[in-house]
Order: structure tokens, then C-alpha cells, then sequence
């Protein structure tokens, strides 16, 4: 993926770097968080269900000494379900193509057998720089945080050799702490390349994507138990509305929500349907302000039944 664009006869700027680099953790440690503030702004869906980010996004950054395109991934875990496998896959195909790796342990919890796995494949990758990242630093007092440095130093040490980790790097991505302190770490590990994206460019997700993932954001918001998982969203249409004048644009977007019973269904419409109307609600403000246009948010709950587990209907849910 790191092109180093030298045929088109523009010479970068003498220090400029560009590159990708990944976020990768347990489910849960932050990284999309930390993702939208690098980005400055929310190009990933965050929430406090494990498991909410289900395909590469790429935020970009943009600064004077170069540019750094953040994949986030999901949070990888031993799999229990043929999406769990699916999206461990992707996230492994994605190591292959980066510049750096950043591997998300949050501060507040202590290293476990899931941060280990995944340390030890990015050790078996071999040839690219990873760094820790204790995300979350905020919520422990600095006593905590030092201990859990010195736990993730010795972690690195021990799957790496004694070099260890590229760098070790605390941050908050609730009050900003740190944050640009891990761009400039990030952008020094990126080659030396001409900008890889238009300046201002900040995702290069489609933006039927991001409708279907503010709109499962707005859903996970207050479902408990198993339910999280077993919602998809995919956006069906998304046509302008005949007879509006170009400067205020008027949109019909149709939505279809996914869940795998009858019984989830229910919940998520919600007594007379008061949950799905709430729902809708919350999305159309954070769609609208993502088009910047006014729509019209029409949302239809489907049974795919098992479609975790189901192959063809992965492939139909874009997984
Ligand atoms: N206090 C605090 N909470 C944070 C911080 N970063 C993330 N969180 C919270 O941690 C939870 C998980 O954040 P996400 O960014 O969705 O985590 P993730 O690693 O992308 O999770 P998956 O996509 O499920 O793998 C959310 O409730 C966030 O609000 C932080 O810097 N400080
Ligand atoms: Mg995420």
C-alpha cells in the first residue's frame, strides 16, 4: 500500500513523509476512538460494547511534514462466529500492507492472554515496526500508568527480543493527551513520499458506509447482551428528492437493520415502535451533518436469521 509515487515527476517536499499505519488491540482498547482524534474528527463509530468496529476504516491525517492514513481495524479475539473469523482475517491481510503498527493495551486493564495472542503474531510479522500504545491513560493516576508502561515494555521484551517495542507511547484519546505527541511518532515511522491523499481528505470510506454506521451506532446506543452483535445495517437507496433546488437538497436514504430473530426485532423497534423512531432520531442529525443536506430517514428492520454464522448471507450483509 505504500506507494512512493516518484513517476508523476513531483519531488516531495524534503522531509515530507506519507504512509499507513494501523491501529490494531483487543475489541474495546480505543483505537477508534483514538482514530477520530488523530483525524481531528469522526470518520469510525466508537461505543462501550466490544466488537463495534467491523471493517478496515481509514482516517487521514494531514499535517505540514507529511500525511498519515490510520487504518482502524476491528478488535481482534479468538473467534466464535464465522463474522468474528471474517473480521480476524481482514485485520491480518491488513497487517501485511502498512508502513507501522500500532498495538492498542488500554491502561486501566491489565495485560492479558488476548493482548498476548495478538503481540505474538505482530512479532511473527517480523519486519515492521510496531509500537504500544497505552491508550485510556486518563483513567488511572500515574502510579497505575508506569506500572502498566513497565508491563508492556516487558511484554515487548519478551515477544520481540530484548530491543522490544519501537516505542511505547501513553495517550488519552478522552483529553487529548499525548495525541500529537503519537502522530509525530507515527509520521517518522511513514517513508518518504509525496501526499497520498488530496489535502482535506479525511476518510476514504464510501459514504453509504458511514450512513450504515452512524445508524448502527445510534442502535447499539442502550441494547444490552447479544444483541450488538447480531445487528447489521445496510443502506438500500439514497436518491434525491425531485424538485429541489441544488443548494438545499433534499434526500430519501432507505435502510435496512439486520438482526438474527424475531425476539431482537422487537427490541429494536421498541413499544409502538417508540425505539426505532429515537433511533432514527439520533442517526438523521449525525447523517445530515456528515452530507450536509436535510433527508429523510427510512428505516426497515429485517430477520436474517444466524446471518453471523450463514456464509451467503455475510456476503449479502458486505462482509
Ligand atoms: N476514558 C476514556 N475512555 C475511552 C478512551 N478511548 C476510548 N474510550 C472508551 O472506550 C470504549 C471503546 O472505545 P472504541 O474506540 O469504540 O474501542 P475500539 O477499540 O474501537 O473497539 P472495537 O471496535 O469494538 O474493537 C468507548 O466507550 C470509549 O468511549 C479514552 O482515551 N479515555
Ligand atoms: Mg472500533
Amino acid at each position: 500500500m505504500s506507494k512512493q509515487n516518484k513517476s508523476d515527476g513531483e519531488a516531495p517536499d524534503a522531509g515530507y513523509r506519507a504512509g499507513f499505519a494501523v491501529l490494531v488491540g483487543r475489541p474495546n482498547t480505543g483505537k477508534s476512538t483514538l482514530t477520530n482524534a488523530l483525524v481531528g474528527q469522526k470518520v469510525a463509530i466508537t461505543s462501550a460494547k466490544p466488537q463495534t468496529t467491523r471493517h478496515t476504516i481509514r482516517g487521514i491525517v494531514h499535517r505540514e511534514d507529511g500525511q498519515l492514513i490510520l487504518v482502524d481495524t476491528p478488535g481482534l479475539h479468538r473467534p466464535r462466529t464465522l463474522l468474528g473469523k471474517r473480521l480476524n482475517e481482514l485485520v491480518a491481510d491488513t497487517l501485511a500492507e502498512v508502513d507501522a503498527i500500532g498495538f492498542c493495551l488500554p491502561a486501566n486493564e491489565k495485560i492479558g492472554p488476548g493482548d498476548k495472542f495478538i503481540a505474538a503474531q505482530l512479532a511473527a510479522i517480523g519486519n515492521k515496526p510496531v509500537i504500544a500504545i497505552v491508550t485510556k491513560a486518563d483513567t488511572v493516576d500515574r502510579q497505575a500508568l508506569t506500572e502498566q508502561l513497565l508491563a508492556v515494555d516487558a511484554l515487548g521484551r519478551e515477544v520481540l527480543g530484548e530491543d522490544g517495542w519501537r516505542d511505547i507511547v501513553p495517550v488519552s484519546a478522552a483529553d487529548g493527551f499525548q495525541v500529537k505527541t503519537l502522530a509525530d511518532v507515527l509520521i517518522g515511522l511513514m517513508p518518504p513520499s509525496p501526499p497520498l491523499y488530496p489535502d482535506g481528505h479525511l476518510t476514504d470510506e464510501p459514504e453509504a458506509v458511514m450512513i450504515a454506521e452512524l445508524i448502527r451506532e445510534a442502535a447499539l446506543e442502550g441494547v444490552r447482551d447479544e444483541l450488538p452483535h447480531s445487528l447489521a445495517v445496510v443502506v438500500d437507496e439514497i436518491v434525491p428528492r425531485e424538485g429541489r433546488p441544488d443548494d438545499k437538497p433534499f434526500l430519501d436514504v432507505r435502510v435496512n437493520l439486520y438482526v438474527e430473530r424475531p425476539s431482537q426485532k422487537a427490541i429494536i423497534i421498541g413499544k409502538g415502535g417508540a425505539r426505532l423512531r429515537e433511533v432514527g432520531t439520533n442517526a438523521r442529525k449525525a447523517i445530515e451533518a456528515l452530507l450536509g443536506a436535510r433527508i429523510y430517514l427510512d428505516l426497515h428492520v429485517k430477520v436474517a436469521k444466524d446471518w453471523q454464522r450463514d456464509p451467503k448471507q455475510l456476503v449479502k450483509l458486505g462482509f
